[in-house]
Formats: C-alpha cells, sequence, structure tokens
C-alpha cells in the first residue's frame, strides 16, 4: 500500500531533548604535559613495543585530576588482518585491566603478526600520538595528533579527530539517536528509568563509524567509569581508570556488517535462542497474584494472540526473597503447577531472581552463602550490606572462587524445583536503595521500607547518614586513589559514583575495589547463571535476559532496555536501542512493548505491539500501579496484535536462520538501513525503520494520531508482504533512497520483502512449537533481472549440543529454483508451498508431468505453488516455465 512518492530525502531520526551539557565534560585538557617516545621501540611476536616518558617540562600539566603516570608501554600487536590491538599502559602494571576471564574477557592469544593487515599503524615520537590508517583506500580513521594525552591513575584522556557531521553509532547503554550527534555518553552501570542521554544498566565502550561508504570499529577495553564526548570534530575518552586498552576493526570489505562480524571475532558471538525463544512472551510486575497470571494465559488464548511464554515478576516471592513464595498469593504448589500447565500447553515459563540476598540468619541462601563466604566485603573484610526489595542485602562476589558452586546450587535447585524454562536477572549494575553502604551490621535488621516512601527530611538525614557511614568506612587498605570522590567527575545521571550501587570502596575478590570492577557485575551474573543453568539442565539452551550488561555479554544472556515509559518517545526510541544492542553482539534483545511506567493507551499500545512484534526479543511488559495493558482488553489492540504476531510467526524460520548467522557470525538479527546500504548517505540517521536481516523492511508508525509512515526505500524492489503489490521499483546504476508515504491505517504495520530474496516461511499457529509443525514455505521475491537467492537453517530447535542441522541455499534464476547445501537434519521436513513474486510472476506455469499435485493460484504480481511436496533433505530443483 502505497500513497504517494515524494522525491526529496527526510532524514528519520526521533529526536530527544538534548540535556544540558557542561563545558567541563566537553572541554580538553588543554595543559596536559603530553609523552615522548623514550627508548628503544623493540619488535615483537605480533607486532612492537614503544616505550614513552612524560613530557616534562610543563609544571602545571601533570596531576590534573589524579597522579601522573610517568613511564608507559605502548603494545601494538598486529592480531589479525582486520583487528588491531593498540594496549597503551602503566610501565609498573598497576592499573586495573578487565580480566582475561569469563567475568571479563577471554583473550585471544595472539603468537604472530598478521601479515597484509588491512590497516596501517603510525606514531609521532614528541609529543607521541599516534594514526590508525584504513590501507584500502588510506582513511586515517583515527588519529591522536594535536590533542591532549593524559595519564593518571585515576584520569586517562585521549582523542581522536572525525570529519565534519560523521557517522558515529554505538557507544551505551544510553537511550539517544541511533546516530549520534553532539553528545557525551556516559559509561557507568546505573538503574535508572532510561532517561534521555543518560549512562543507564550496560558499559559499552563501542562505536563503530561509516564513513563514505565503509565502516571501521572502535572498542576502548575498559571497565571503568568514563565519559565519552562525540562533538567538535573529535572523539574524546575521559576515564576514571584502568589504561588506554583500544581494538580497531577494519574488514576490507568495510561493510558495517564486517565490522559487527570482526568485533565478536574478539568479544565473542550471540547466544544461539531456542525455537520458543523466539514467539511472543508477555510478563508485567503487580500482578496480585497466580489467578491473574492464569487469567491472562486464559485470555490471550480466547483473544487467539499467540503467547509463548508467561512470566511471573518479584511478585511471587515472599517478602522479595530469591528463591522463596508468598504462600496466600503465589503458592509454590500452584507456581509449580503453572509451569507443568504451560508445559502442557507447549508454552514456557520465565521468573526473575534477583543478586542481592536478603541478610537474614533464618534464611537458607544467606546462611549458604556466609558459610561459602561469596559476599562483597567492606573494606575491613566484613560483609558489605545494602538494601534491595527485601531490605538488607549482601551482594554474591561473583569472582570469588566459591562464588560459581554457590549460585549453582540456589540457582540448580529451584529452577529444578520450579520448572522453569529460564531466569530473568535484574537489579545487577547492581542497584542498591541506599548511597553506598547501608552501614554494616544490619543482619537480621528485618524489612525495612523503601527509601522513596519516607518523607524528604528523612530521606535527606538518612542520605547524609550513610555518606558519612561511607567515608568513616574509608579506604581499602593499602589504596591510594579517592575511590568514593575521583576528582574527574562523570557525568553520571545519579551523581555520586556510588549512589544506589554498590560503594566503589566495597571489595571483591582478590581485593579489588568495587570502583574498578562496577561495570563488569551484571556481565559476571549472566556468565555463571547460565553455566549454572547448564549444569543443571546440559542438554537445552539456557535462558537469561540481564539487565546489566558488558562487552561480550550477548554470548550469556540476552537484555531488554529495562524501565521505558508508556509514552510516545520511547516506542520511538526502542527502535535505536535495539540496534545498539545488535552491534554490541547482544542479538537478542528487545524493548518492554507497550511501555513500563506510566499508563499506556489504547493507540500507543496498538502501535508498540505492531512494531514489538518483530522485535528479536518480543515481550510486552508492564510496571506495578499502572493500568492493565494486555493486548487483548482492546479490539484494534488484539487485532493489531494477531495481525503483525503472524507475520512473526510465519516469519519464524527466517528469524531463527538469522539468530543462526548471528551466533555464527555475529552479525544482528535487526539491522539499520545503512548498515546493510552503506553508500547512502541520506539514510545514515534512519533509526525510525529497520531491517530484519537483509530481507524485511519494517516501516511502523511511532507517531500518535498518524496513519501513515514517510518510509525510505533504498535502492532496488521492494514488495508488499501483504499484498505482493509492487511499493519501489527503483533500479539502474543513478538509482537513489526513494521516500514513499505509506498507508498504515491503525491495526496495520507496513513490511516489506526485498526483491531478490528468498524467505522461509511456516503457517502461524498459537504456539511456536505447533507453527514449527507445519511444512515449509518459501516466498521468492524477484529483483529487476528475475533471480533471488535466500538461506534455511535447520536443526532441532533446542539442543545446545547441536547434532545435525541442514544450511540450505536456495537460488532461483531463469525460472530455475534450486536448493543445495548441508542436509544434515535427520528429521523429513518438508517444503508445500512457493510463491513467486514479480513482474511476470503471474504467468508461470510448472511441468505437470513431474509435480503432478502442485496447485497454481495466480494474483496481479505473484504466483502460488501449492501441494509441492518436496523434501528438504537433499538437493533439488523445481523448474517454472
Ligand atoms: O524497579 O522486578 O527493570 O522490569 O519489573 C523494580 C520489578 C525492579 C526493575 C525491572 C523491571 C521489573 C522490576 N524491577
Amino acid at each position: 500500500m502505497k500513497i504517494s512518492h515524494i522525491v526529496v530525502a527526510i532524514a528519520l531520526t526521533f529526536s530527544a531533548n538534548v540535556f544540558s551539557q557542561t563545558d567541563k565534560h566537553y572541554a580538553l585538557s588543554t595543559s596536559a604535559s603530553g609523552y615522548k617516545v623514550d627508548g628503544k621501540v623493540k619488535s615483537t611476536d605480533a607486532g612492537l613495543q614503544i616505550p614513552l616518558s612524560l613530557i616534562s617540562d610543563k609544571k602545571d600539566g601533570i596531576n590534573l585530576y589524579g597522579n601522573t603516570i610517568e613511564n608507559l608501554v605502548v603494545d601494538v600487536d598486529y592480531e589479525t588482518e582486520e583487528r588491531l590491538h593498540i594496549k597503551i599502559s602503566d610501565k609498573e602494571k598497576k592499573q586495573y585491566t578487565v580480566p582475561d576471564s569469563p567475568l571479563g574477557i577471554e583473550r585471544p592469544n595472539v603468537v604472530h603478526r598478521a601479515e597484509k593487515a588491512n590497516y596501517d599503524f603510525q606514531y609521532t615520537a614528541k609529543p607521541f600520538s599516534f594514526r590508525v590508517v584504513r590501507k584500502s583506500d588510506k582513511a586515517v580513521i583515527f588519529d591522536t595528533s594535536n590533542m591532549p594525552f593524559v595519564f593518571e591513575d585515576q584520569y586517562l584522556e585521549l582523542s581522536t579527530k572525525l570529519p565534519d557531521d560523521a557517522n558515529i553509532y554505538g557507544l551505551g547503554e544510553v537511550t539517544a539517536p541511533f546516530r549520534r550527534t553532539t553528545n557525551i555518553t556516559t559509561i557507568w552501570a546505573r538503574d535508572n528509568a532510561d532517561d534521555f542521554y543518560r549512562n543507564i544498566y550496560g558499559s559499552h565502550p563501542y562505536y563503530s563509524e561509516i564513513r563514505d561508504g565503509k565502516a571501521h570499529g572502535v572498542l576502548l577495553m575498559n571497565s571503568h567509569g568514563m565519559d565519552v564526548v562525540t562533538a567538535d570534530n573529535r572523539i574524546t575518552y575521559k576515564v576514571i581508570g584502568g589504561i588506554l586498552d583500544f581494538y580497531f576493526f577494519v574488514p576490507k570489505s568495510g561493510s558495517p556488517n564486517d565490522v559487527s562480524i570482526a568485533y565478536t571475532d574478539l568479544i565473542g558471538k550471540p547466544l544461539m535462542p531456542s525455537h520458543w525463544m523466539l514467539g511472543w512472551h508477555h510478563c508485567r510486575y503487580g500482578y496480585k497474584s497466580i489467578n491473574d497470571v492464569e487469567t491472562v494465559i486464559k485470555k490471550y488464548k480466547e483473544a487467539n494472540i499467540p503467547l509463548q511464554t508467561a512470566w511471573v515478576d518479584i511478585d511471587y516471592m515472599e517478602e522479595t526473597k530469591d528463591f522463596s513464595f508468598d504462600g496466600v498469593n503465589f503458592p509454590k504448589k500452584r507456581m509449580i503447577a503453572l509451569g507443568e500447565q504451560l508445559h502442557k500447553e507447549g508454552q514456557n515459563y520465565v521468573v526473575m531472581v534477583d543478586p542481592a540476598i536478603s541478610a537474614n540468619t533464618t534464611y537458607g541462601p544467606y546462611v549458604r552463602g556466609t558459610e561459602m563466604d561469596v559476599w562483597i566485603k567492606n573494606p575491613d573484610g566484613s560483609d558489605y550490606v545494602g538494601m534491595v526489595w527485601p531490605g538488607y542485602t549482601t551482594f554474591p562476589d561473583w569472582w570469588h572462587p566459591n562464588a560459581s558452586a554457590y549460585w549453582e546450587k540456589e540457582i540448580g535447585d529451584f529452577v529444578d524445583m520450579l520448572g522453569v524454562d529460564g531466569l530473568w536477572i535484574d537489579m545487577n549494575e547492581p542497584a542498591s536503595f541506599c548511597l553506598g553502604s547501608c552501614g554494616s551490621g544490619k543482619v537480621d535488621a528485618g524489612k525495612q521500607p523503601y527509601r522513596w516512601l519516607l518523607p524528604q527530611e528523612v530521606q535527606d538525614a538518612n542520605h547524609a547518614a550513610q555518606e558519612e557511614a561511607l567515608k568513616a568506612l574509608g579506604n581499602p587498605p593499602g589504596e591510594t586513589r579517592d575511590l568514593l570522590y575521583p576528582k574527574y567527575v562523570i557525568n553520571n545521571g545519579g551523581g555520586n559514583l556510588s549512589e544506589l550501587t554498590v560503594a566503589t570502596t566495597a571489595l571483591h575478590y582478590g581485593n579489588v575495589p568495587h570502583y574498578d570492577i562496577h561495570n563488569l557485575y551484571g556481565h559476571a551474573e549472566s556468565y555463571i547463571t547460565r553455566n549454572a543453568l547448564i549444569k543443571q539442565n546440559s542438554k537445552a539452551r539456557p535462558f537469561v535476559l540481564s539487565r546489566s550488561t558488558f562487552v561480550g555479554t550477548g554470548k550469556n544472556a540476552g537484555h531488554w532496555t529495562g524501565d521505558n515509559h508508556s509514552l510516545w518517545e520511547y516506542l520511538k526510541s526502542s527502535l535505536a536501542n535495539i540496534l545498539n544492542m545488535q552491534m554490541f553482539g547482544i542479538t537478542y534483545s528487545g524493548a518492554d512493548v507497550c511501555g513500563f511506567n506510566q499508563n499506556t493507551t489504547e493507540e500507543l499500545c496498538t502501535r508498540w505491539m505492531s512494531i514489538g512484534a518483530f522485535y528479536p526479543f518480543a515481550r510486552n511488559h508492564n510496571a506495578i500501579g499502572q493500568s492493565d495493558q494486555e493486548p487483548y482488553l482492546w479490539n484494534t489492540t488484539a487485532e493489531a496484535s494477531r495481525n503483525a504476531l503472524q507475520v512473526r510467526y510465519a516469519l519464524l524460520p527466517y528469524y531463527y536462520t538469522l539468530f543462526e548467522e548471528s551466533h555464527r557470525l555475529g552479525t544482528g538479527v535487526w539491522r539499520p538501513l545503512i548498515f546493510e546500504y552503506p553508500q547512502y548517505n541520506e539514510i545514515a540517521a534512519n533509526d525510525l525503520q529497520v531491517l530484519v536481516g537483509s530481507d524485511i523492511l519494517l516501516s511502523p508508525v511511532l507517531d500518535k494520531g498518524r496513519t501513515t509512515v514517510d518510509a525510505q526505500f533504498p535502492p532496488g524492489i521492494w514488495y508488499d508482504w501483504f499484498t505482493h503489490e509492487t511499493t519501489v521499483e527503483n533500479v539502474g546504476k543513478h538509482a537513489e533512497v526513494e521516500t514513499v508515504t505509506l498507508d498504515a491505517p491503525i491495526t496495520h504495520i507496513p513490511v516489506h520483502i526485498r526483491g531478490g530474496s528468498i524467505i522461509p516461511t511456516k503457517q502461524p499457529k498459537y504456539t511456536v512449537g505447533e507453527t514449527y509443525s507445519t511444512e515449509y514455505s518459501l516466498i521468492i521475491a524477484l529483483d529487476d533481472s528475475d533471480t533471488a537467492k535466500g538461506r534455511l537453517y535447520i536443526d532441532d530447535g533446542e539442543s545446545l549440543e547441536v547434532e545435525n542441522s541442514s544450511d540450505i541455499s536456495f537460488t532461483y534464476k531463469k525460472g530455475k529454483l534450486s536448493a543445495s547445501g548441508e542436509f544434515g537434519y535427520a528429521h523429513p521436513e518438508k517444503l508445500q508451498k512457493i510463491t513467486i513474486i514479480g513482474k511476470g510472476a503471474s504467468k508461470l506455469t510448472i511441468a505437470h508431468t513431474e509435480h503432478k499435485s502442485i496447485e497454481l493460484t495466480k494474483d496481479d504480481n505473484s504466483v502460488t505453488a501449492d501441494n509441492v511436496s518436496i523434501n528438504l533433505t537433499e538437493p533439488f530443483e523445481i523448474k517454472f516455465d
């Protein structure tokens, strides 16, 4: 459906208010002394090593925000053709570095210098600066020259130049337009309801730039708090600890997808979900009893809105204690029975677990954790006490050698008893309701009123007392840094670094202060939780959804973007948030559909269900105290949900194939248009449409009161999913991006298929299992030379270790569809239906002598062959005339 073509290119991006930006965070440290090469540059196994020392002639240029470190070492490793590693560290190796372990990042062991690298490394000796040049087009992709370079114990600063109006993507986690505009991105894991432009749950000091159609990526592997300024033709890193450990990703092709592949080669590939995880999920915080949950499941069914997974939030717990049940409203027996019932219906079950453990000597998980000594500690070695939902709590220290065993037991027993299919790990920034420590010795102190429920004077008094207590605890022994109040104050949305989290002075195993490790806490929990689930059931792919994430978390867990609001701005920004996660290698990700905080409206929830149905991880979720938002509550919402979910479920094999690609290569399941068509700068900022893989284009309505969408179409042919009409035919050498106004009445979301693609589908049913048990269909969408290509991946959809699988390539050329590839999947899978869309398709016929059973039906722009009945267990060809 299209209304009109508009020739002018318009910029499609969501806009949000930029908060006031202070000069301090923007400013460069212009008085900095800088460094010079001092000594012999050595060649090493994988590259070279450059010794640096401080240029000491400038007295005012040292100790800007900490203690200047005089001697540095630059290790330049040509790790692979596509990956350059530049590590600038203190010679004495005292600065904290991200651990080389699954609780940090497991680094590849590089022993040879890559031949024929796609990049050049160049440097100047005095002052020291370096450049990274992409060989193919001589583009200088990183250049630190003529800008301050500061290396202190609590302050690192380094900048690179950028061209005018550069296309920068990534850096987070933050709610902001996908293409970064002038801003500061602060990185410090924080429990916050998705404030625009402020730091929230996860930490990803990674960006990708697309310049003249070519992309590269840059990671700063550092777990400390930082501000990253993207302004004034530069990127400036301002980091409050650690080292400057950079990785550059420079694939030869310059394709943004290849940058994602190179990035995940280093950080780990995204997890492979099971079939069921790709179905529709429903959740809410604030169901009053298990009856509510059962009613929701029933009403979904009555409304024929497919529901795959029912979730239960912390409501089920007794006094919000992990691994316990509210005996009146969510009795254990009925919670177990709910799981059994769901499984009987082919549905699934997920519940929440928080990391904080109620500090109570009558509570098993606390007693056992104390015996195993797994808690984060105060500087004096006593157990650190914070406060979360159950009142005073301790926090597992994931780096303690007993932590995995502890969690395996608690998680394992619980999951085994309850029969859930996965865990949702929340509050792992970690969130805690005091400013740092709530004061030690609060074990058995009972449940306290949440701080926001107290009168303001009491809150202020408590806050002041907590700050005093925090200061009184002092620094860990031997610590020389100011961990509580570092002189460079990052632009943390929460203020003090220890605000609403564990104190930066608290200690992890090996006397590592929380200051250094804060951003890794949720990442570490996700790894240990995943492994605990695997221990409990080594056959099925584990399901973990984590709120806090770090570089590489995507291999352990999926992510939801946290507490958004039921507002149109948040519907819009959800697309950019998810696209960011795709880049960060957390491809199984989504936002709370219909909005978490505040009350949704029928129209907003309807539009949100329509696009939410296509989120890689698709779940409706609501906050406590907000009006209900189950999609069956309004007729239009119910209809829109059925419409969109039918497409989602039809596309399950396509999604699953994309997830397999993502798991193997690291590419996004959702992709911004610019990642597929990097040569067209007019789509560089478009974050209001997305591609699923490269072949399905979604153009949702994201504004109140609108029933049309101004959609950008990259060159090519684009067919309407529902009508098979050609919406855009824009081919030839001089084809440009075309903007089309699409009709989108309230229950409709425009979905387009790219000409040139072959899409595997199933017949949408109520559950994922039922859908998967139908036979396959193929949609062949022709390009301007009547050809098309596609891929289908098949396995059993649940095994952690895949024993047999099929990887089938389809091509259509000159009227012939052929299938080749690997056919290892043992179960007979049938192809039953083929739809060919494109000019002349409706004139096609088929040789009936060979395929007697086939029935052809024709449309204006397509032909469908039914009863094809071909086994997808071996190569085949089928010819249309
Ligand atoms: O702020 O468990 O982001 O999804 O429903 C309350 C209750 C704690 C925050 C999560 C949200 C969840 C809620 N949790």
